[in-house]
């Protein structure tokens, strides 16, 4: 009897552990809903003109003329981003707030007569607009005296300690993988193991960025776009942030059977580089490329985080600042108002169907899965009818958060979603129709 019991027990707990696929966190989930926010390069490099700063330049040549994070938010806000990720300290070193644990620091530059603080006025204009509030710190130090040697390490802990105590909370942290190295020539070996238990210590409800997560991955390229399929999942045994992560093309798809939940981030700039570059005035993405990567990231179950780097004024570029009001645009025209939706809740089915009110031309369609419970769907098609006869067949990968699928203009009074290929319990939770200006469609 006992012996029954037990191998029924093994049976049950076996059955559940095959099914049990990886879900989001709580931090994850949060994140995920931001969808699109901005990534803001500034320090030295905007004013040397540099992408990678040698961690040499003199302190006072940090000094913007006109510095307002205020204008920063507004801009994101009219760009309907959500949040604001800074470079607290690129590769030179050179930290934007008065560190204790650096003598590189605009506390030695002339700036504000060195009382400034770029950290303090943006989560502080963050948090009055309504933005959220994130961080990039580059383990990479050009100029550190310790880098290259184990105190290091603790000069990285501390750093995010005091960054976290002083400006959080934060919805992103953000470390790059960068590895050069430093003034003494020699490379640091990074202690990740100790970093991520003092993040998760200090900001457990911050979702952490890196090639390989532990929260977000990098999407294995500096383009914004996402792969097709992009599964949410990862498999990260084995590997390590830096030269030994996955190869890009896993990272850009994640893992179909992937042990972790680590959805990609794609990280890309409005200019040819990161940093502010005068010359690069005229070569700012126009908000129809800009849609694009939208559709290729977001329309990828991804999010994006785009780079608008400050000029030397400290403040966003008039160029920038009109793309992104005109990409909101082509959003707000785009997806304001669909021509058929329908929100499905825990219908456990592998087909759906929408009646549209009335005959009406669409050439887009946005689909949904709850991907609190997991992503499950493989492969689907879409049939889009009229008077029942199939006038387009669509077919496609991943779903995962949202899918933006956009096709040549039809006629149609109805969209059959069928489920292809999927794991066990898939569900879909949104189908949405549009029709889009036909010029913002670049495939079909
Ligand atoms: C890279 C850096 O080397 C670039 O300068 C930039 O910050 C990009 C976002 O990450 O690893």
């Amino acid at each position: 009897m006992v012996k029954k019991k037990l191998l029924l027990f093994i049976l049950v707990a076996s059955a559940i552990a095959g099914n049990a696929q990886p879900v989001p966190s709580a931090r994850q989930l949060k994140w995920q809903e931001m969808e699109f926010y901005l990534f803001a390069h500034f320090g030295p490099n905007t004013f040397t003109d540099l992408e990678w700063g040698k961690g040499t330049e003199h302190e006072e040549v940090f000094n913007p003329t006109q510095l307002d994070c205020g204008q920063w938010c507004r801009v994101a806000k009219a760009a309907g981003a959500k949040g604001i990720i800074i470079t607290a300290k690129h590769h030179d070193g050179f930290c934007l707030w008065p560190s204790k644990f650096s003598t590189h620091t605009i506390a030695q530059s002339k700036w504000k007569d060195g009382k400034g603080d770029v950290l303090r006025e943006l989560s502080d204009s963050c948090k009055k607009y309504g933005l959220k509030f994130g961080v990039y710190l580059s383990p990479w130090d050009r100029n550190h005296p310790k880098y290259g040697t184990p105190e290091y390490n603790d000069v990285y802990v501390n750093m995010m300690k005091e960054i976290v105590k002083n400006y959080g909370p934060l919805f992103e942290f953000w470390w790059d993988g960068a590895n050069g190295e430093g003034p003494n020539g020699k490379k640091q070996i990074y202690d990740w193991h100790r970093f991520e238990e003092n993040l998760r210590i200090i900001a457990p409800n911050t979702p952490v960025f890196s090639d390989i997560g532990p929260d977000i991955r990098w999407v294995g390229n500096e383009n914004g776009i996402a792969g097709d399929p992009d599964w949410n999942l990862l498999d990260t045994a084995g590997f390590s942030r830096g030269a030994g992560s996955p190869p890009t093309d896993t990272l850009n798809h994640g893992n179909v059977n992937g042990a972790n939940w680590i959805p990609a981030e794609c990280d890309v700039s409005i200019r040819p580089g990161w940093f502010y570059h005068k010359n690069e005035d005229e070569k700012v993405k126009s908000p129809e490329e800009l849609f694009q990567l939208y559709l290729k990231s977001v329309g990828r179950g991804a999010s994006l985080l785009l780079n608008v780097p400050p000029d030397r004024r400290g403040m966003i570029n008039e160029h920038d600042s009109l793309a992104l009001v005109g990409f909101k645009k082509l959003r707000e025209n785009s997806f304001g108002k669909p021509i058929a939706a329908k929100k499905i809740s825990s219908i456990n089915q592998n087909k759906y169907l929408v009646k549209l009110n009335k005959t009406a031309v669409i050439n887009c369609i946005v689909l949904e899965e709850p991907t609190q419970f997991g992503q499950k769907i493989k492969t689907f098609s879409i049939q889009l009818k009229n008077k029942n006869a199939i006038v387009k067949e669509l077919f496609g990968k991943t779903i995962g958060r949202k899918r933006i699928i956009t096709f040549l203009p039809v006629e149609a009074d109805s969209i059959n979603l069928i489920i292809t290929e999927a794991k066990p319990n898939a569900l879909i939770s949104g189908i949405e129709a549009y029709h889009i200006d036909q010029k913002l469609i670049e495939h079909q």
